[in-house]
């Protein structure tokens, strides 16, 4: 019978011998809240006054080692004991301690095992310090254990990517004693007695010095001046990581500081919101329960977005069959596949062997009646109602019962679409974004009739390929490409009214975009909004003001962007360089409609722009094509390149205030009121002073 006490609800020490385990039981991921904290700070205190237990081992009951600090408790009160102080006491205990690591040890979970005297890793193990992608640095001891025991590079490195590190990196770099197989218990049982024997070597990390590397932290500091100056963290980072030269408790000062400051920031709270965000979009009922068998996909359409669907589907094991109606059609696509699939191997994202593996589950195929037998198939033809209509009533005919079919459309009625089969309860939208197989945005549309398991299947698609998926209700261009289609109008309109399209670029990139919407459309190509304003030029309401005509006149001359050469900017050699014809035939837009260009500063661009996507994201909302504002910030940070330390548009959009926003769209309908209106949920949060992250409970 286990000699074992509970020192609280979540920890408990077990005796055998001279030997003393202390079992961290914190379900899913072990993280060290303050129950954790306090009672391992119990468990160590009470061990150390105990003469008969000679040895101490710390390992993590569950799927995994402890996964980090608790990241709930962040921006709340912080509650005793800290971590960093419960790890000083782990480090200063003169019992030898061990940690013994599964799973994930990240961020605090690693900072215990440093503080610890001897790392024994199992099998499978990986380790990281992921605080930067939370806007954080690591908090407690590992800018300062980390560099004593690989180095400041290895720190830099760690602390700055926030990556993986797999267990035999780890070992080889001295983060890890020894890596073994096993269950952690007995690796516990085993590896303690190997320290009574004098087998395993133990010592108190911060009694080793931090090999110099000067070159290190200055060329990382330069480096981040350029590349991520409008980052918080990382600069605090390089600081803490220097200070690991000093001794342990003036090091640790400086690390704390630099934590507590970056705690205090917005960067911090919108990282943290993209965390639970990209989690809370499938906490949903919708995402639960049976879902269909998802083994053998089928993809129509061997263009750019066919072959990336079908790339993504592949490196998740699953088999492929892709239809064009062509031959040379169907070599593209599965050139571009192979392409796809060897630029992941080279980007370290599979194995060449695994690549291969994929390869041979794809067969390429013309026609679709060789979609008899799949599970699901994927429509990626180009957006033209007819031709799916089409594609759509011939599925009704050739897939098995109870098939899931569907649409990548990016905008149009998945319902019209489900009404040319009689199965419209197995219909939905999936809706990609280009490149597919890298670009982690899943909108997942359900149609009026879509079955509840066809739409948890759809949700289970997206875990399979390791993206996000978001339920979002059909209308003109869903939950993105809607707000898109509105917000863009604003850009549209400051190049009419003054400003430079690189003016625009410039100011969004400096709020963080990763790239301004003149060099995204380039990318995209011109040609595809100049296809969508015609398509909707029948529709346009009378009232509303045309941004279209730089745009269309850039496209009359045949530059559709980066895949002509030129469009807003021309591509050659080099970076881009702005397209000076586009500033002729702006000026002649101007004075055909007799515009008197207006300045405008960054912030004034920056403000219009947000707003506007701010208004219809709201109007989103509220009429339930999103769920929720998070949904609406998910669909952004992971599909639309929106500075994800800024949390999504609802989130920045709480930042600004309710109140603040109204009278903004008010000031800016002076120049245009049938653009600039005023979204009733929004005019109802400033009476109330509510905020969007209220909705998101
Ligand atoms: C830190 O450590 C600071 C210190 O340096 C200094 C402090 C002074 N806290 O991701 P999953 C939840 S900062 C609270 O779906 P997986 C998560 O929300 C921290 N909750 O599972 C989800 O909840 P729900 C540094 C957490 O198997 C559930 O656990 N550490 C935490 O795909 C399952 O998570 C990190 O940044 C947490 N730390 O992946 C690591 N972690 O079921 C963050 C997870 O209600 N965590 N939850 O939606 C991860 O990267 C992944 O969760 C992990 C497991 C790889 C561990």
């Amino acid at each position: 019978m286990a000699d074992v006490t509970k020192v609280n609800d979540l920890i408990s020490i077990e005796r055998s011998g001279d030997i003393a385990l202390i079992c961290i039981d914190n379900p899913p991921v072990n993280a060290t809240g303050q129950v954790v904290r306090q009672g391992l700070l119990d468990a160590v205190e009470q061990l150390k006054a105990d003469d008969t237990a000679k040895v101490i081992a710390i390992y993590a009951a569950g799927r995994t080692f402890v996964a980090g600090a608790d990241i709930r408790e962040f921006g709340k009160p912080s509650q005793p004991p800290s971590l960093p102080d419960v790890y000083n006491i782990i480090e200063d205990c003169q019992t030898p301690i061990i940690a013994i690591m599964h799973g994930t040890a990240l961020g605090g979970g690693l900072e215990l095992g440093l503080a610890t005297h001897a790392r024994i890793g199992i099998e499978g193990l990986r380790v990281g310090l992921p605080e930067v992608n939370l806007g954080l640095l690591p908090g407690a001891g590992g800018t300062q254990r980390v560099p004593r025991l690989a180095g400041i590079p290895m720190a830099l490195d760690m602390s700055l990517s926030g990556r993986m590190v797999s267990a035999k990196e780890a070992l080889d770099k001295g983060l890890l004693d020894r890596l073994v197989a096993g269950e952690p218990r007995d690796v516990a049982l085993v590896a303690a007695q190997d320290v009574l024997d004098g087998k395993l070597t133990t010592r108190h990390t911060c009694d080793l010095d931090t090999p110099r590397d000067d070159k290190a932290l200055d060329d990382t500091a330069a480096m981040l001046k350029v590349k991520q100056a409008h980052l918080f963290a990382p600069h605090k980072i390089v600081e803490a990581v220097r200070a690991s030269y000093l001794p342990r408790t003036e090091g640790l000062k400086i690390e704390r500081q630099g934590f507590l400051d970056c705690m205090q920031t917005p960067q911090r709270s919108g990282l943290i919101h993209a965390f639970f965000g990209e989690r809370a979009v499938s906490n949903i009922p919708e995402a639960k329960g049976d879902t269909r068998p998802l083994a053998k996909i089928g993809v129509i359409g061997g263009g750019t977005m066919g072959s990336g669907i079908a790339t993504s589907c592949l490196m998740a094991g699953l088999s492929v069959r892709l239809i064009e109606v062509a031959q040379d059609g169907l070599d593209r696509g599965v050139a571009t596949i192979t392409k796809n699939l060897e630029g992941a191997v080279s980007r370290g994202k599979m194995s060449a062997a695994k690549k291969d593996a994929a390869l041979a589950n794809l067969s390429p195929s013309l026609g679709l009646d060789d979609l008899a037998d799949v599970d699901l198939v994927i429509e990626a033809v180009f957006e033209n109602m007819d031709v799916k209509k089409d594609i759509f009533g011939k599925l009704n005919t050739i897939c098995k019962p109870g098939a899931i079919l569907a649409s990548n459309t990016s905008y149009l009625d998945v319902n019209e679409i489900a009404a040319c089969t009689d199965r419209p309860q197995d219909v939905l939208g999936l809706h990609f974004f280009s490149p597919a197989h890298v670009m982690r945005l899943l909108e997942i549309v359900q149609g009026a009739k879509t079955a509840p398991d066809v739409l948890a299947t759809g949700f289970a698609l997206a875990k399979t390929l390791k993206k996000v998926g978001v339920l979002a209700q059909v209308c003109d261009g869903f939950i993105g490409n809607r707000i898109l289609s509105h917000y863009a109008k604003t850009a549209a309109y400051l190049v009419l009214d003054g400003a430079s399209p690189q003016h625009v670029d410039n100011a969004l990139e400096g709020f963080g975009f990763a790239m301004g919407p003149h060099k995204v459309s380039d990318l995209a190509g011109m040609d595809i909004g100049w296809a969508n304003r015609k398509r909707l030029a029948a529709t346009r309401d009378p009232a509303e003001r045309y941004g279209g005509d730089v745009a269309d006149r850039i496209c009359e001359q045949g530059w559709y962007g980066r895949k002509t050469g030129q469009g807003y900017y021309i591509y050659g050699q080099g970076a881009p360089v702005p397209n000076p014809e586009v500033a002729t035939i702006i000026d002649g837009v101007r004075a055909d409609k007799g515009i008197t260009p207006q300045d405008f500063t960054d912030q004034d661009i920056v403000d219009r722009y947000m707003t506007a996507m701010i208004a219809e994201a709201t109007r989103v909302v509220e009429d339930g094509t999103a769920k929720r504002p998070l949904d609406v910030d998910m669909v952004f940070v992971f599909g639309y390149g929106f500075p994800r330390h800024r949390g999504g548009p609802l989130h920045y959009a709480d930042t600004i205030g309710a109140a603040e926003l109204v009278r903004r769209i008010k000031e800016y309908a002076k120049e245009d009121a049938h653009y600039w209106q005023v979204p009733a949920l929004l005019e109802k949060m400033a009476a109330e002073g509510t905020k969007f992250a209220d909705l998101n409970k």
